[in-house]
């Protein structure tokens, strides 16, 4: 029966290993392939702590299995050696893990500078959001500028305004600015593997390059209150000529007053 618990303890790392080397190829981890640029790099990031991880776990279950071994086969009668601890144990158990925290620590680093530092950004969007995203309980409030201008912090007259849907260039990289409107949402784009809180009185700028263009599900992931489930976007990624067709067609949609209908009606 001792001899069972050693073994038990051994099978349980081999799982582990087997269901972390199989899990990437049946799309355990993640919903597809990053579809973004920085999506590759957040993936190999990923990978980089579940390695880390999984090595550190099968490493302590076989130390544990063998330490339950090595009991399980002494001599009947035999005197099991009592410690009181070790500081050399201790210290190097406590160096390690600090070791590896800090490499994964800086190995992050310019990861995350591309992503939330404004002068990293790629020079191209870095002055010229395409959109405003503004979050509330619980929609997707999106406010583009007006054609042939620039996006203000403030309304302008000409806005062309639309609900729970992003329309954006595809293969390019592409700012938005991301705002709420009440209380703290977060901007998650699972394919994109863009996740970026909405903070109240804030304007947070987030880009990204789509690689694809296609229809993502943009979701809130931030519990912001009872309606929080069913706070859900489309993004449209699709080429620049499409997005502008788009834009064309809801400035003419939204200054639609029916006069010139009613007009035509009476000709008649
Ligand atoms: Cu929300």
């Amino acid at each position: 029966m001792k001899k069972f618990w050693a073994l038990f303890f051994w099978f349980w790392p081999l799982v582990a290993l087997y269901v972390c080397v199989i899990a990437p190829g049946n799309k355990w981890w993640f919903p597809s392939k990053p579809l973004s640029t920085m999506g590759h790099q957040i993936d190999g990031l990923f990978y980089l702590i579940l390695i880390i991880v999984t090595v550190t776990f099968v490493g302590t279950e076989f130390a544990l299995g063998y330490a339950l071994w090595k009991g399980a086969t002494k001599e009947p009668g035999h005197r099991a050696w009592f410690s009181h601890g070790s500081h050399k144990l201790e210290v190097i158990w406590t160096i390690v893990p600090a070791f590896v925290l800090v490499f994964i620590s800086l190995t992050q680093l310019d990861v995350l500078a591309d992503i939330r530092v404004l002068a990293r950004f790629p020079e191209s969007v870095k002055e010229a959001p395409v959109a405003e995203v503004m979050a509330r309980q619980f929609e997707w409030r999106i406010r583009y500028p007006k054609p042939g201008t620039d996006l203000m912090t403030s309304p302008q007259p000409g806005d062309l305004y639309f609900v729970n849907e992003v329309h954006v260039p595809a293969t390019v990289p592409t700012m938005i600015n991301l705002r709420t409107q009440d209380v703290q949402h977060a901007f998650f784009v699972p394919r994109l593997r863009v996740k970026q809180d909405a903070v109240p009185g804030l304007i947070i700028p987030v880009w990204f390059e789509i690689e694809e263009a296609g229809e993502y599900e943009l979701l809130c992931a931030e519990l912001c209150g009872w309606g929080h489930y069913k706070m859900k976007a489309r993004i449209i990624a699709e080429s620049p000529e499409g997005v502008s067709a788009y834009l064309t067609r809801l400035e003419r949609e939204q200054n639609e007053d029916g006069v010139q209908e009613a007009e035509t009606a009476s000709v008649e």
